[in-house]
């Protein structure tokens, strides 16, 4: 235990408490901008400084530690001092139009001048960043907003385990760049978009389809329609104001029909399809000796992952496509025929939590017959953008309902958005049909939570005990396949990996929440209870295979999962 004082007051906290942490227990804050908590805690951006009285040069309280008997300082005339000048530096070297950048109102460089109260930038600095590199399919990095704080850089190094973004260069010439100055096209990103959601000002941002969608809908020769991922519905409201944790679905499907989309469904119908299929490949997997464990194949920044970094592996993924492709094919396909349009004719949009979605939707291998299974992808922040540019009163909207047939889906699909609940909606189609009974116990609490690798034994029947692995989040993947290459995963039959730390929840194409939000929320926990609460509270089915449309298509269309028919439609292959 330290004792201390801080602005006159006594306190007492565990040795080790940094000052930010401090202050923050005693109701003070102390600004930041570098700062992610327990990812990039380095005291660079100079804006956390705090004075401790007797010592010389003030300190970065988010990484200092409070030691007995100093008195700190946060509001010394010395520290406002000190964090204005070095704020107004910040600025006087980042590209400052701020009206026309996405991150406007939500930026946490306009937020800290608004509240240290910058009126002025007294000099203009030399402007180092001028690249904006657009190449790649989903990021966007433009360094004329960098304010080097290398939270992209850690963010990717240490929680995704790709390491393609690096410092260069000193003083005036200092950047974040990928290595020799690549673009983000040309190094192993994963385009996962964890350095987006983690940016604190505009520098990283998605790249945007948003006109390629207005263009479709306006035009009269094109039937639009439109599919929504499942964790799209466990954020999209905080951009309108709704707290984190609440639930969007129903106003989403209403802003989405007045948006002029001509049908309105729902990614998670082609969820529950997923797990005919791939519940039915382990199936096979394990009766007739194929490649164990299997993993899941629905995460395309995990597919990239796999493809770039563990190529040797890539007999272990199932041949499903993801949820979004398979409705994507799913609609050109069956949904073209049963109402006499020409696929080329149909224009297919998914909205996604996810950036790499961008990427998967272009993969030339992603068609049927010739036709590209989704032809836009806009994340949740893209879609948020459009119902504002509509200048659709989001908030007064009534809850409405999907399209029927492909806007149904059940409580296993909607889980498919949180780590573990592929998994579990895996777990729930076996055991009923391996039991032949409908079961009533179905919360496999085992796979859920935010833990970064989470291992189960599953009794599927009497008979046969399904070991599972589920990990989130490149460097828990990482921990995974080091495991499997090396032949320890050699007992285990499932395995789910998803490319983003907490699953699609908290994707990189999710709302931005500031890193101090992030301080006292775990986001990735309360999307999640939006969904596990969808599943339980408002959902008919909770099992995929009782998808009443579900099972209409393979009678009247499909087949047999895993049939010939299914595969052509729904399977796919993968490059090393
Ligand atoms: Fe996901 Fe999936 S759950 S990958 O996390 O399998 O993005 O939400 O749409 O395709 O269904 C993302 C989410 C999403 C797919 C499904």
């Amino acid at each position: 235990e330290i004792t201390f004082k801080i602005n006159g007051q006594d306190m007492t906290v565990p040795e080790g408490t940094t000052i930010l942490e401090a202050a923050k227990l005693n109701n003070i804050d102390i600004p930041t901008l570098c700062y992610l908590k327990g990812i990039n805690e380095i005291g660079a951006c100079r804006m956390c400084l705090v004075e401790i009285k007797g010592a010389r040069a003030l300190q970065a309280a988010c990484v200092y530690p409070v030691a007995n008997g100093i008195e700190v300082l946060t509001n010394s005339p010395k520290v406002r001092k000190a964090r204005k000048v070095n704020l107004e530096l910040i600025l006087s070297n980042h590209n400052r139009e701020c009206t026309i950048c996405v991150r406007s109102e939500n930026c946490e460089l306009q937020a800290l001048a608004k509240e240290i109260g910058v009126s002025d930038i007294p000099f203009e600095g030399e402007k180092s960043g001028t690249l904006i590199d657009n190449k790649s399919t989903s990021i966007v990095r433009d360094e004329t907003k960098c304010i080097l704080c290398k939270r992209c850089v850690a963010v990717c190094a240490n929680v995704q385990n790709v390491a393609v973004l690096g410092s260069v260069g000193r003083g005036f010439t200092s950047q974040v760049q990928p290595v020799f100055g690549k673009s983000l096209a040309d190094v192993g990103c994963i385009n996962c978009g964890q350095c987006i959601i983690n940016c604190p000002v505009g520098a990283l941002t998605e790249k945007s389809d948003v006109q390629r969608v207005w263009d479709a809908i306006e035009d009269p020769t094109k039937t639009v329609i439109v599919q929504t991922a499942p964790a799209v519905r466990s954020a999209l409201g905080e951009e309108f104001g709704y707290p984190i944790g609440t639930r969007a679905t129903g106003q989403m499907a209403a802003a989405l029909r007045r948006l002029g989309f001509d049908k309105v469904f729902d990614t998670d119908f082609a969820a529950d399809v997923t797990i005919m299929e791939e519940g039915t490949e382990l199936l096979g997997r394990l009766n007739n000796g194929g490649v164990l464990p299997m993993i899941t194949s629905c995460s395309p920044g995990w597919i990239k992952y796999i493809e770039t970094y563990y190529p040797e592996a890539l007999p272990h993924l199932s041949s499903c496509k993801s949820p979004q492709n398979m409705a994507g094919a799913l609609l050109k396909s069956h949904y073209a025929e049963t109402n006499n349009i020409d696929p080329k004719d149909m224009v297919v949009v998914s909205v996604m939590p996810c950036t790499a979605k961008k990427y998967e939707i272009q993969r030339p291998e992603l068609n049927v017959d010739g036709n590209q299974d989704v032809d836009i992808s806009i994340t949740t922040r893209e879609l948020a953008r459009m119902i504002k540019e509509a200048r659709i009163m989001y908030t007064q909207l009534p809850d409405e309902d999907f399209d029927a047939y492909y806007g149904e889906s059940t409580g296993a699909a909607v889980i498919f958005g949180a780590t573990g609940g592929v998994m579990e909606a895996a777990v729930r189609t076996l055991a009923d049909i391996l039991n032949n009974k409908d079961i009533q116990e179905i919360d496999y609490v085992g796979v859920r939570g935010v833990e970064g690798v989470k291992t189960a034994t599953v009794d599927v029947t009497p008979d046969l005990a399904v070991k599972v692995v589920i990990a989130h989040g490149g460097s828990n993947i990482n921990t995974v396949m080091k495991q499997l290459v090396a032949g320890e995963l050699a007992d285990t039959h499932f395995i789910e990996l998803m490319g983003c730390p907490g699953g699609c929840v908290n994707g990189g194409g999710q709302p931005i929440v500031s890193a101090k939000t992030k301080m006292d929320v775990d986001i990735r926990a309360e999307r999640a209870k939006v969904l596990y609460d969808e599943d339980s509270k408002h959902l008919k089915y909770r099992k995929s295979h009782q998808n009443p449309s579900v099972i209409k298509l393979y009678e009247e269309y499909l087949g047999e999962p895993n049939g010939h028919k299914a595969h052509h439609i729904l399977h796919t292959t993968y490059s090393q």
